[in-house]
């Protein structure tokens, strides 16, 4: 990465999950001062403002136990097709949310720009239920799923095409919490994931050394997204999550991740999801999401 035109792009989205306050992680991540700290860095910012996303009404559609489907369709798309366009005018996507099930958008608006797009799904979550294996009927369980074609048809074909993503182009960093379809479906799949078993055993060093060169150089993918769920972080450094996890990655470790991919120059767009400052007095987690947002685009100490 050298000095880029970042864009970011707000999606105060809440319906994919049950608690309120995440729609206001645009928000608290900006007040955090995420503009101010790229700017720091000499990258030059454009905030294209918030997709709009429609109120909640908790409605499931007939034949389907998925909560705000329609809506959260409706502003995937939108962001979808931002995303899309700020890429194509050259621009680095930054997107900011909200819950996890703006990936599904995210995703949509990448999946076709690139010939062999990478993903690495930094969570407490593996994010691949589908409305068979869903415990919740919550969508942001499913964004990885649904972007490997795997879900319910709408969200699988928004903008269009499918799937969005190969899912052996995808790398999960930080697993802790797993639900029994999603095991099934990431053996099924071939997705890599190092939990934090590997993390523990390995070292956070060697896990990305290793992630990165299996999508570079095995799965030669020509772009890698990061998508970066809060909670995959342990709840001592981002209290500030819907589903906190303990045992999660430390802040350090997450520092030496993000300043890993920057050095190793492949990350071509990035979502920070799940931040709500609801839940986190001192707005901590939104503190942390702009300090990691710091390393990934080339802050250095020294
Ligand atoms: C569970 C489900 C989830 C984020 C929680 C939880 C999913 N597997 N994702 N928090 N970001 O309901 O599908
Ligand atoms: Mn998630
Ligand atoms: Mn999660
Ligand atoms: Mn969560």
């Amino acid at each position: 990465m050298n000095k880029l035109n970042i864009s970011i792009i707000g999606v105060p989205m809440d319906l994919g999950q049950n608690r309120r306050g995440v729609d206001m992680g645009p928000s608290a991540i900006r007040y955090a001062g995420v503009t101010e700290r790229l700017e720091s860095i000499g990258h030059t910012v454009t905030d294209e403002g918030d997709i709009q996303v429609s109120k909640r009404t908790g409605e499931t559609s007939e034949g389907t136990n998925l909560r705000n489907l329609k809506a959260v369709t409706e502003a995937s798309t939108a962001l979808g097709d931002k995303v899309s366009s700020v890429a194509e005018a050259g621009s680095f996507p930054l997107v900011l949310g909200g819950d996890h099930s703006i990936a599904i958008g995210t995703l949509a608006g990448i999946g076709n720009r690139h010939k062999n797009l990478g993903v690495i799904w930094y969570d407490a979550h593996a994010d691949m239920n589908t409305s068979d294996t869903s415990p919740s009927g919550n969508i942001h369980g499913m964004p990885l799923a649904v972007s490997m074609g795997i879900g319910h048809e709408e969200l699988v074909n928004l903008r269009g095409y499918a799937p969005k993503i190969d899912p052996k182009n995808v790398v999960i960093i930080g697993a802790r919490s797993i639900d029994p379809g999603e095991r099934k479906l990431i053996k099924e799949k071939g997705v890599r994931v190092y939990t934090m078993h590997e993390i523990d055993k390995l070292g956070m060093n060697a896990v990305m050394e290793e992630a990165i060169q299996y999508l570079t150089e095995e799965r030669k993918t020509d772009a890698v997204h990061l998508s970066l769920d809060l909670d995959g972080i342990d709840p001592i450094y981002t209290p500030g999550v819907g589903t906190p996890v303990p045992g999660g990655i430390s802040y350090r470790e997450s520092h030496l991740a993000m300043e890993m991919l920057y050095d190793a120059g492949v990350i071509t767009s990035v979502e920070f999801v799940e931040v709500n400052p609801i839940l986190d007095e001192k707005s901590r987690t939104a503190d942390v999401a702009v300090a990691l947002i710091g390393s990934l685009f080339g802050e250095k100490l020294l």
